[in-house]
C-alpha cells in the first residue's frame, strides 16, 4: 500500500490530523493497535480550549460538540471550606471552555471518517516505523497472520505516551524531561447529575478533588490517591464517601451519588520530548509530551500540535514548502512549555504533597487567597485555563 502520511495511532490527535489532511485533499492511512471499542472505552478528557473546537469545526465534525457540548465562562476553587468562583468570560474579554467528553470527540472523528471511507487500520500488530531518515519512510504492521508494509512521504507518530513512533527514534536523537507526581487521580464517571453547573477545583486537608461532568445528567468526578493506590481498594461506596469529605457543606448535600460506569487510577506526570520531528517522521499529542490532567491540556494541546502540523504539510504538498514543517517543533514546544508550566503550577497548588508537612498547605492557601482576590492573578490563571493564542 502506498500513501502520503501514514499516521500511527487512533486516538483524538491521529483521527483529527486524518480529518485536517482529508480536508485538505491530502491522502492519509491511519494504524491503530487496538479496536475502536478500545479507543472509545477510555474515559479520559472533557474539556475543550476554543482553539480545540475551532480545529474540530474545521474539520468538520464540530455539530454535535456545538449541540450537546456545554459552555462554561467560570470554575470554581474550594479551599478553607469555601468556594470562589473565577469568572473565566469576564476576565477574557468572553473566552470560555467547552465541557464536551474526549470520547465523545473521538467518536465524531470516527464516524467522519469512515463516511468519508478513508482507511483505518484496527488491531494493527508488531507496528514498526522505518527509513525516516529518508524520503521514503515505511511502515509495517501484522494483521490476520500477515505482514502489510505501507510505503508513504510522512510518518506521524499520534501514539501516546507508550506507543511505538518516539521509540523508534535514535536515543541520542532525542532530550526528555520529566517529572512524576507522588500521587495519581482516581476518576469515576456516573449517571447523576453533577453536584454543580461548573468545575470544581479542591484544595484540602485530605488531598485534591475535582467536580466535572459530561452532560447535565452524567457526571465525572476525581479524588487524589497515593501513586501506588489500588482500583480495586476502592468500593463505589468508598469512592463517594472519599468525595463527599473534600466538599464544602453545600455541595456536600447536593451530592447524588450512584453505580459507577467506569473507575480508574491515573498516574500524573510531566513530560517533554525535543524535537518533535526527525527528518519524515513528526510527533504530535502524548506521543511527545504529557500533562498532569489538573490544567486539562493534554487533549488540547494535541489537537494545537495536529493543527500546526496539518498546516505545515499543506504548504509541503502544496507549494512544496518545507519552511513550515522546519518550524514545526519549536512552534509546538513553545507552545506546549507554557501548558506544561501552567498545569505543574495548577497541580502544586491544588494538591497535598507528603513531603511539605503542615506548612504546604498554609503556603497554598496564602496563594489561593491571593489568587481569588486580585484580578490580576485571576486573569492570569483564566486566559491560561481558557487556552493561549494558536500562535502563527
Ligand atoms: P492517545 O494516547 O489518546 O492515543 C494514542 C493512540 O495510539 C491510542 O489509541 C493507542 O491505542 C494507539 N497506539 C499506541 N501504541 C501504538 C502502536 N504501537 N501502534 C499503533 N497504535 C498505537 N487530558 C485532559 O485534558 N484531561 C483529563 O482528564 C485527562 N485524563 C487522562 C487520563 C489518562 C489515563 C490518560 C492516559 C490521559 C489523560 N488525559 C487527559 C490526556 C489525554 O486526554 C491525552 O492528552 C489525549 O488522549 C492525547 O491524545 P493522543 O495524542 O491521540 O494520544
Ligand atoms: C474531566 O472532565 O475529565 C476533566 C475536567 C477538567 C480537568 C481534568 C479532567 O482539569
Amino acid at each position: 500500500m502506498r500513501t502520503q502520511v501514514a499516521i500511527i495511532g487512533a486516538g483524538p490527535s491521529g483521527l483529527l490530523l486524518g480529518q485536517l489532511l482529508n480536508k485538505a485533499g491530502i491522502d492519509a492511512v491511519v494504524i491503530e493497535r487496538q479496536s475502536p471499542d478500545y479507543v472509545l472505552g477510555r474515559i479520559r478528557a472533557g474539556v475543550l480550549e476554543q482553539v480545540t473546537i475551532d480545529l474540530l469545526d474545521k474539520a468538520g465534525v464540530g455539530q454535535r460538540m456545538h449541540a450537546e457540548g456545554l459552555p462554561h465562562g467560570g470554575i470554581e476553587l474550594l479551599f478553607k471550606g469555601a468556594r470562589h468562583r473565577i469568572d473565566l468570560e469576564g476576565l477574557t474579554g468572553g473566552k470560555h471552555v467547552m465541557v464536551y467528553g474526549q470520547t465523545e470527540v473521538t467518536r465524531d472523528l470516527m464516524e467522519a471518517r469512515a463516511d468519508a471511507g478513508l482507511t483505518t487500520i484496527y488491531q494493527a500488530g508488531d507496528v514498526t516505523l522505518h527509513d525516516f531518515d529518508g524520503s521514503q519512510p515505511k511502515v509495517r504492521y501484522t494483521r490476520d497472520g500477515q505482514t502489510h508494509e505501507i510505503a508513504c512521504d510522512f510518518i506521524a507518530g499520534c501514539d501516546g505516551y507508550h506507543g511505538v513512533s518516539r521509540a523508534s527514534v535514535p536515543e541520542a536523537a532525542l532530550r526528555t524531561y520529566e517529572k512524576v507526581y507522588p500521587f495519581g487521580w482516581l476518576g469515576v464517571l456516573a449517571d447523576v447529575p453533577p453536584v454543580s453547573h461548573e468545575l470544581i477545583y479542591a484544595n484540602t486537608g485530605r488531598g485534591f478533588a475535582l467536580c466535572s461532568m459530561r452532560s447535565a445528567t452524567r457526571s465525572r468526578y476525581y479524588v487524589q490517591v497515593p501513586m501506588e493506590e489500588k482500583v480495586e481498594n476502592w468500593s463505589d461506596d468508598a469512592f463517594w464517601n472519599e468525595l463527599q469529605s473534600r466538599l464544602d457543606p453545600e455541595a456536600a448535600e447536593r451530592l447524588v451519588t450512584g453505580p459507577s460506569l467506569e473507575k480508574s487510577i491515573a498516574p500524573l506526570r510531566s513530560f517533554v520530548a525535543e524535537p518533535m520531528r526527525f527528518g519524515r517522521l513528526l510527533l504530535a499529542g502524548d506521543a511527545a509530551h504529557i500533562v498532569p490532567p489538573t490544567g486539562a491540556k493534554g487533549l488540547n494541546l494535541a489537537a494545537a500540535d495536529v493543527g500546526y502540523l496539518a498546516r505545515a504539510m499543506q504548504a509541503f504538498y502544496g507549494e512544496r514548502s518545507e519552511s513550515a514543517l522546519d518550524r514545526y517543533s519549536d512552534l509546538c514546544l513553545r507552545r506546549v512549555w507554557k501548558a506544561e508550566r501552567f498545569s505543574w503550577w495548577f497541580t502544586s497548588l491544588t494538591h497535598k504533597f507528603p513531603d511539605t508537612g503542615a506548612i504546604g498547605q498554609k503556603l497554598q492557601q496564602a496563594e489561593l487567597e491571593y489568587l481569588v482576590g486580585s484580578r490580576a492573578a485571576s486573569t492570569a490563571m483564566a486566559e491560561n485555563y481558557v487556552g493561549l493564542p494558536f500562535a502563527d
